[in-house]
């Protein structure tokens, strides 16, 4: 990477560990040096030797619309000009609570928060105090964010660094934490069977993106839906990132399958700090100041990420939206794919909505080993010759990619025949 972005990265690197706020921004599992990012325009970011690319990054999901879209822009504009937060009630939340009741209809009521990982913890909290059991069910590869009960056999940047299981955990806290192959529906029945009585909750990614993309297998979120009803287990739907990524009801819409609790974030945020929880009425009801379940946040609702959010789905909830963010997700897999078979090269890539999943491997993987199987050097060199030739893909053979609505064909076009040239590069 250029000199500026190194030497700027020298000097993060003295007072900010690994030189990032966040660990997979350290390009620690591809090698080299992360560009440090000026400016982002439309589907372009900009690094500080002025170099551009294309995102299919796109903040790891937040900006669904594209950078700096002027609408979303503008609201934040208008709503930092009256202050930037109370610590009070505003009218802007009820209205986004109101905007996302309507378009994810499980959603009884909802509490907005700042992160995805305040998003899951608080929600497996509800769960816990709901049901008065402790046994949580998750899936291994699956990446809920970094409270301590799902840092066990978690994907994101703990796969992407090699140890998907965090220090810091105490023995005592992570037993509560049962960890199944995810789409094994067999494994789920076999362990409702055993323990199902003492199980308060199972959290689910419903398509896998920090794995990188592996999409339900038909049945499995229907087959966790049925033992978590007939256990009393609450069903949470982790929809963080495929939250109005996937389709306009989400992936609870798409799959025909309704959880209990759903958890949300990114781009119902639009790029500022925003998550939510929410789900069924008699459960929202225990958390305070309602119930006995606690949860809070100074910055909880703040009008200024509201108001980016508003914005931003106002826009993704417009007819069509989806329908063309899939199609350009879709174009994009199949022209890398039909780019790397036409000079053999073993490679695979899938879509799901507007996220997808590149793969160094014979065909798409459905589950965790087969991701594990795939060829990580290969998507290392992948990932650097694309990077060199103004293409930005996640920094992580185990992580998911996202287009925008600000990708155009020309675009989708121009990555794919940078990649073509690599591959036919690699088997001159
Ligand atoms: P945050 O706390 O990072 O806002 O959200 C945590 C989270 C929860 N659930 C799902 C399904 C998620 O994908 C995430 C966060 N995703 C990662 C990337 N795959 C965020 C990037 C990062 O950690 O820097």
């Amino acid at each position: 990477m250029s000199s500026q972005n190194q030497s700027l990265f020298e000097r993060a690197q003295r007072l900010i560990p690994g030189g990032v706020n966040s660990p997979v921004r350290a390009f620690c599992s591809v090698g080299g040096t992360p560009p440090f990012i000026t400016k982002g325009k439309g589907a372009r970011i900009w690094d500080a030797d002025g170099k551009s690319y294309l995102d299919y990054v796109g903040s790891w999901g937040p900006l669904i619309l594209g950078h700096a879209r002027p609408e979303v822009v503008a609201a934040v504009q208008r709503a930092a000009a009256d202050g930037l937060s109370f610590g009070a009630p505003v009218e802007m939340e009820i209205e986004l609570a109101e905007t996302l009741c309507r378009l994810v209809p499980s959603l009884d009521m909802v509490r907005l928060v700042s992160s995805g990982t305040e998003a899951t913890m608080s929600a497996i909290r509800l769960a816990r105090g709901f049901t008065g059991r402790d046994l949580l069910v998750k899936f291994e590869g699956c990446y809920h964010g970094h409270s301590d009960s799902l840092l066990v056999k978690a994907g994101s940047g703990l796969l992407t660094l090699g140890n998907p299981s965090s220090a810091g955990v105490p023995a005592d806290l992570a037993r509560h934490t049962l960890v199944l192959p995810y789409n094994d529906a067999n494994a789920v029945a076999d362990t409702f069977r055993r323990h199902g009585e003492t199980i308060a909750a199972a959290i689910v990614e419903p398509v896998a993106g920090n794995m990188n993309l592996v999409a339900p297998k038909p049945g499995f979120l229907a087959a966790l839906r049925e033992e978590t009803e007939r256990h009393g287990s609450v069903l949470i739907f982790d929809e963080v990132m495929t939250g109005f990524r996937v389709g306009p009801q989400s992936a609870q819409g798409l799959f025909g399958v309704t959880p209990d609790l759903s958890t949300f974030g990114k781009v119902i945020g639009g790029g500022m700090p925003l998550a939510a929880f929410g789900g069924r009425r008699d459960i929202m009801a225990h958390i305070a100041p309602l119930g006995p379940v606690y949860q809070a946040g100074t910055l909880s609702g703040n009008p200024v990420a509201v108001a980016a959010g508003l914005a931003t789905l106002r826009l993704v909830a417009a007819p069509g939206f989806h329908e063309t963010l899939s199609a350009r997700a879709a174009r994009l897999c199949e022209g890398l794919t039909r780019a790397a078979r036409q000079h053999g090269v073993s490679f695979c890539a899938r879509n799901v909505g507007g996220m997808f999943g590149l793969y160094f491997a014979p065909e798409c993987p459905d589950d965790f080993a087969s991701v594990l199987a795939s060829d990580r050097e290969a998507f290392n060199r992948f990932f650097h010759a694309m990077l060199s030739s103004g293409h930005y893909f996640a920094p992580s053979a185990f992580e998911a990619g996202f287009v925008s609505i600000a990708h155009t064909e020309g675009d989708i076009d121009a990555t794919i025949a940078a990649a073509s040239a690599w591959f036919a590069a690699r088997t001159a």
